[in-house]
């Protein structure tokens, strides 16, 4: 067993999914409104206020590159399944597969373990930020953008522990996989599928899942993956958008042939005018936020502005800050030109870096802050008017302002 886990299981109730029915609140554990923002049941956005070292409580708030468990972001599209790990099997089926079986998690401990540092941004993350319908105006086809009306906090960084998934299909005499399903165990009610419920499952090809960085995880920053973030098993898949990263694994089929994609997975493609055909959501865009919650106001003087900045692609190269003033009614004008902003660190690929840049002498005002990260693969963060409008919310990655007011000392209350 890897030493670091700590017991759990044991204190949770039930052993089934079912168990779960009946349940109203899609989240498990506290989320504190200084911490989050609530969009929906099941949409715990983490808020970026709290992050920032300097802004709030003298940096009491702050924390370092990893996202503490309880601080992270959640997005559960139904009650997490009560699972008891001492019944908890993960079962392996499909054609590829000399010998399918089944694993428990004590076995799954037992084999080699890899520990990671990644970020895990939602495909959908800012998507608040779409025009609700395309730019050209609604022809009839859109709707508006639907699902959470996630800002920027959809995201965050954690140290992910687990086997690799090419261990696991390996030991169960995987032969030459073209197509690989994840299925996850809650039950998610949805009136357009038959039967009104759908499991959540992702397909993903054997070449990406054979990867050494893909990984079923059971741990999160040294201890047990949480209830919320698919306790007891599950799946990460380096770089790609976290609506990928299928939680409460429950069965992994292994086939020679192509899955059509079921379920939600039909949704998270990007579909619009500007697509001829739809186009599947996998690898995460370069984006990046400033740790600053809009609606806490910063005293005048010399203000360091702090972010991270990541991408599904590697490592980011360079970020760059620009500030804007209110001058009049409706009316921005630059304040602050792009300008380099300094890496904290090397930047590592998959996983966020730290940025910070100077903003002296700034007087009381309304601004507002944007940044815009490249990363090494050469991605960078459009324009706002240049992001490509879909129908489901996903992959906006424009330097969208964050709004900020100065206020003097003798305003503040
Ligand atoms: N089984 C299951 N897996 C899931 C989901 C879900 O609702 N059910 N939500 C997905 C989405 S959309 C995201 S963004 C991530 C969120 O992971 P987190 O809650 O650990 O941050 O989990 C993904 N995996
Ligand atoms: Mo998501």
């Amino acid at each position: 067993m890897a030493p670091f886990l700590i017991e759990q299981a044991s204190a949770i109730p039930g052993t089934t999914p079912e168990a779960a029915a009946g349940v109203t609140n899609f989240v498990v554990q506290p989320t504190p409104s200084w911490y989050f923002v609530h969009r929906e049941n099941g949409s715990e956005e983490m808020k970026w206020g709290p992050v920032g070292q300097a802004v709030l409580a003298g940096g009491a708030e702050g924390y370092g590159e990893l996202t503490p468990n309880d601080r992270m972001y959640i997005h559960n599209r139904a009650r997490p399944p009560r699972i008891d790990r001492r019944t908890w099997r993960l079962k392996l089926t499909g054609d590829a597969l000399a010998r399918p079986r089944s694993f428990t998690y004590d076995e799954l401990l037992a084999m080699p373990h890899v520990t990671l540092k990644r970020t895990i941004d939602c495909g959908a993350n800012c998507s608040a930020f779409f025009p609700k319908l395309p730019p050209g105006g609604a022809d009839g086809r859109w709707l508006p953008v639907d699902y959470t009306q996630w800002h920027f906090g959809a995201v965050g960084a954690a140290e992910w522990t687990g086997v690799r998934a090419k261990d696991v299909l390996a030991a169960a005499g995987a032969e030459s996989p073209v197509d690989v399903k994840f299925t996850g165990l809650d039950v998610i009610v949805n009136r357009s599928f038959p039967g009104g419920t759908i499991r959540y499952s992702q397909v993903a090809p054997a070449d990406k899942v054979l990867k050494d960085d893909t990984l079923l995880v059971y741990g999160m920053n040294g201890r047990d993956l949480p209830v919320d973030h698919g306790y007891p098993l599950r799946l990460l898949l380096s770089g790609w958008a976290a609506v990928t990263y299928v939680k409460w694994l429950g069965e992994i089929e292994v086939s020679k042939h192509r899955i059509p994609p079921v379920g939600l997975q039909t949704r998270h493609v990007l579909v619009g005018p500007a697509y001829a055909k739809p186009v599947a959501l996998s690898v995460g865009p370069v984006r990046s936020a400033i740790e600053h919650d809009p609606e806490v106001t910063l005293a005048p003087g010399d203000i360091t502005l702090r972010g991270r900045a990541w991408s599904g692609s590697g490592a980011i190269d360079r970020v760059d800050v620009s500030v804007e003033k209110l001058a009049s009614p409706g009316r921005w004008v630059t304040e602050m030109p792009w300008r380099a902003a300094k890496l904290l660190s090397s930047p590592e690929p998959y996983m966020w870096v730290r940025f910070e840049v100077p903003w002296p002498g700034v007087k009381p005002g309304q601004y507002r802050v944007m940044s815009r990260a490249k990363d090494k693969a050469g991605n960078i963060q459009p324009r706002p008017e240049d992001v490509v409008w879909n129908q489901h919310g996903l992959g906006y990655n424009g330097h969208h302002p964050l709004e900020l007011i100065v206020v003097p000392d003798k305003d503040m209350p």
